[in-house]
């Protein structure tokens, strides 16, 4: 059982975890749209990842005997200025779900709810990850360019990362 704050809070991670989603497909429409097809598979399948997140969540809470609640999700950016400024909206976005993360841990270390403790620690180490891939992809952007050979050169490896992510294959290092 977990107490009722606790609870509301859980939602509104769902509430975050289903917008992250939604922000991802945006992200994969503008690149779609720009003719990046691996970016816009990397993005695809990130919205895959989100949607797994938020129902982990959902179960949770369920498995909780608590009550699941659902809020308007809100509309993702439309339209980005390039590749470079998708992957820093990417890595701005994922700060503030890692701080959100944070948040939750310390209230559920507040409450010394352990199991709550225990079940966003998957969490903690996702964040890492995913902050660790998007900082990578940047890099890279700035190392290579976001244009021309560059840019063709980051595309294609975004492709192959999203091939691994769609198979369930390392999406530890893939994001
Ligand atoms: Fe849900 O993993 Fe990042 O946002």
């Amino acid at each position: 059982m977990i107490s009722k704050d606790m609870t509301a809070q859980l939602n509104a991670q769902i509430n975050r975890e289903l917008y992250s989603a939604y922000f991802y497909l945006g992200l994969s429409a503008q690149a779609d749209r720009a003719n990046l097809k691996g970016a816009a598979a990397w993005f695809f399948a990130k919205h895959g990842e989100e949607m797994a997140h938020a129902l982990k969540i959902y179960r949770y809470i369920i498995d909780q005997d608590a009550e699941v609640h659902f809020s308007d999700i809100a509309a993702p950016p439309a339209s980005s200025e390039g590749v470079m400024h998708m992957f820093e909206q990417t890595l701005a976005h994922e700060r503030e779900v890692t701080g959100a993360i944070n948040a939750l841990v310390d209230k559920a270390l507040q409450e010394k709810d352990h199991a709550t403790n225990v079940f966003l620690q998957w969490f903690i180490t996702e964040q890492i990850e995913e902050e660790a891939t998007v900082n990578d992809i940047l890099g890279r952007l700035r190392l290579f360019g976001d244009k021309g050979q560059g840019l063709l050169m980051i595309d294609n490896e975004l492709a192959g990362l999203a091939r691994q992510m769609s198979q369930g294959l390392g999406t530890e290092s893939a994001g």
